[in-house]
C-alpha cells in the first residue's frame, strides 16, 4: 500500500507512535510518505519505502495567523495525486483529520482517498472539547472513513462527548520491545546514581495535565525514607514551577531536570521506578516504554492508564493528587527487592505479551485493508 502519515513531529506520543508505525510499515513493504511541518523526531536516519513531504507555510503579511490546516490539506492533495497514494493516516484529530477531509474532496472526482484517524488522547478530552473546537471534531469523525483509538476509555470519551454513534476500533500503543529492553549494567546509572541511591523517574512535557508537582511531592515523602533521586525527563509550561517547588522543598541536590532527551533508553535503564500521576491520560505511552524497561509504574486511576497498569502486579494505582498514598506505594516497593522484582518482570512480560510492535502493528495493517474495502 502507499500510505500518507501526517502527525505533530515534535515530542510527543502521538508523534512517537506515528513514526514508529510508518517504520514498521515501510520494513513490510509498504511505501509510507510523512507530510508534516518539520520532519518527525524519531525518523531521525535513512529508512528504505520512507519520504519525507515539507508543508510549506506562506508568510504573506495579510495573513496575521499562520494558515497550516489549509496548507497541510494543499500539500495532502499533492502528495496523494503524485505518489498515488492509497490513503490518509492522521494521528491527533486537530487539525489533521480536517486537512485530510479537505484533501478527500478536492481529490473526489479523480480519486476515493481513504482518510483513518488516530485519535490519541487531548484532541478528544480537552481540546477538542472547545468551542471554537467541538463541531469540527465532532465532523471530522464522523467524515473519516476509518477511526481507532488508542484505549477502550478514549473510544468511550469520544462516543459519549461528541454523541458519535461511529464505529471506532481500539488499537493500543505499542513498543519496541527489543529496543526498551531492560539492562541494569547501563553506564548511565553509574552517573545518575554513584551513590547507589534508587532512581525515580518521570518523563512528560511538563502540562498542568501531567501534574509534575505531584511527581515532586511524592519523591519528597519518598527520600525522606529511602536514599533516592528523582529524574525529570521532558519540558514544558510547567517546568519553572517545577524548579520552584523542588528549591523550595530544599531538594535540588536530589532532583535533576535532564530536559528533553533522545537516549531514553539508557536514562530508562538507569532508574527503578517510573510514575505517572496524570490528571488526565488518553493511554500512557512513557509509561509503557518504562515497563519495556522493566520499570513498575506508579500511576493514578484515570483514562487508560489502568487498561496498562495493572494494580498491584506490574505497578501501582492511585487516586489523582493522592501524593502519600503514591508515595507509600513507592517505599514499599524500593524497599522489598523481592517484591520489585517480581513487578519488574511482570511488567516486562505485559508489554512484551501485550504491546510489542510484531503484535500490534499487523491490527492497524489489517484495519487498513478492511477500510480500503469500503
Ligand atoms: O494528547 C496530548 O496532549 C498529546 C498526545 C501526544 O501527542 O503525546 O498524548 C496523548 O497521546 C499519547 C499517544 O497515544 C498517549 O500515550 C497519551 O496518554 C496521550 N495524552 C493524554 O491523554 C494527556
Amino acid at each position: 500500500m502507499k500510505i500518507g502519515i501526517t502527525c505533530y513531529p515534535t515530542y510527543g506520543g502521538s508523534g512517537v507512535i506515528a513514526t514508529e508505525l510508518g517504520k514498521e510499515l515501510a520494513l513490510i513493504g509498504h511505501e509510507v510518505h510523512f507530510i508534516s511541518y518539520a520532519l518527525p523526531f524519531r525518523l531521525n536516519q535513512f529508512v528504505e519505502n520512507i519520504y519525507y513531504h515539507e508543508v510549506e507555510m506562506s508568510n504573506y503579511p495579510l495573513f496575521e495567523f499562520p494558515l497550516y490546516s489549509l496548507a497541510l490539506a494543499s500539500k495532502m492533495v499533492e502528495v496523494a495525486t503524485y505518489e498515488n497514494l492509497d490513503l490518509l493516516h492522521v494521528h491527533y484529530a486537530i487539525p489533521h483529520a480536517t486537512s485530510a477531509y479537505l484533501a478527500k474532496q478536492i481529490l473526489k472526482s479523480k480519486k476515493d482517498i481513504k482518510i483513518i484517524t488516530t485519535l490519541h488522547g487531548t484532541d478528544i478530552t480537552l481540546v477538542g472539547l472547545e468551542p471554537s473546537f467541538i463541531h469540527l471534531v465532532k465532523f471530522s469523525i464522523e467524515l473519516s472513513d476509518g477511526v481507532t483509538a488508542v484505549s477502550r476509555y478514549l473510544k468511550e470519551k469520544t462516543l459519549t462527548n461528541y454523541n458519535i454513534s461511529k464505529e471506532i476500533e481500539v488499537i493500543p500503543n505499542f513498543v519496541d520491545t527489543q529496543l526498551f529492553k531492560p539492562n541494569k549494567d547501563c553506564a548511565t546509572r553509574k552517573r545518575l546514581a554513584p551513590n547507589d541511591e534508587k532512581l525515580l523517574i518521570h518523563t512528560s512535557n511538563f502540562r498542568a495535565v501531567k501534574r509534575v508537582s505531584d511527581v515532586i511531592k511524592v519523591f519528597d515523602l519518598v527520600q525522606k525514607e529511602i536514599k533516592s533521586k528523582l529524574i525529570l525527563v521532558g519540558d514544558g509550561p510547567d517546568r519553572s514551577e517545577c524548579e520552584r517547588l523542588v528549591r523550595e522543598l530544599n531538594l535540588y541536590d536530589k532532583v535533576l531536570f535532564l530536559g528533553k532527551q533522545e537516549a531514553l533508553v539508557d536514562i530508562l535503564n538507569s532508574c527503578d521506578l517510573f510514575l505517572i500521576p496524570s490528571q488526565s491520560e488518553s493511554f500512557g505511552l512513557a509509561a509503557l516504554e518504562a515497563m519495556s524497561c522493566g520499570l513498575p509504574v506508579i500511576a493514578t486511576s484515570v483514562g487508560g492508564l489502568p487498561e496498562l497498569v495493572y494494580h498491584n502486579e506490574t505497578g501501582f494505582i492511585a487516586e489523582i493528587g493522592d501524593v502519600n498514598r503514591m508515595a507509600k506505594y513507592a517505599i514499599d516497593l524500593l524497599s522489598n527487592e523481592k517484591k520489585y522484582q517480581l513487578f519488574s518482570a511482570n511488567a516486562r512480560s505485559r508489554s512484551v505479551n501485550k504491546f510489542d510492535n510484531s503484535i500490534i502493528v499487523p491490527h492497524y495493517e489489517e484495519f487498513y485493508k478492511k477500510i480500503m474495502q469500503t
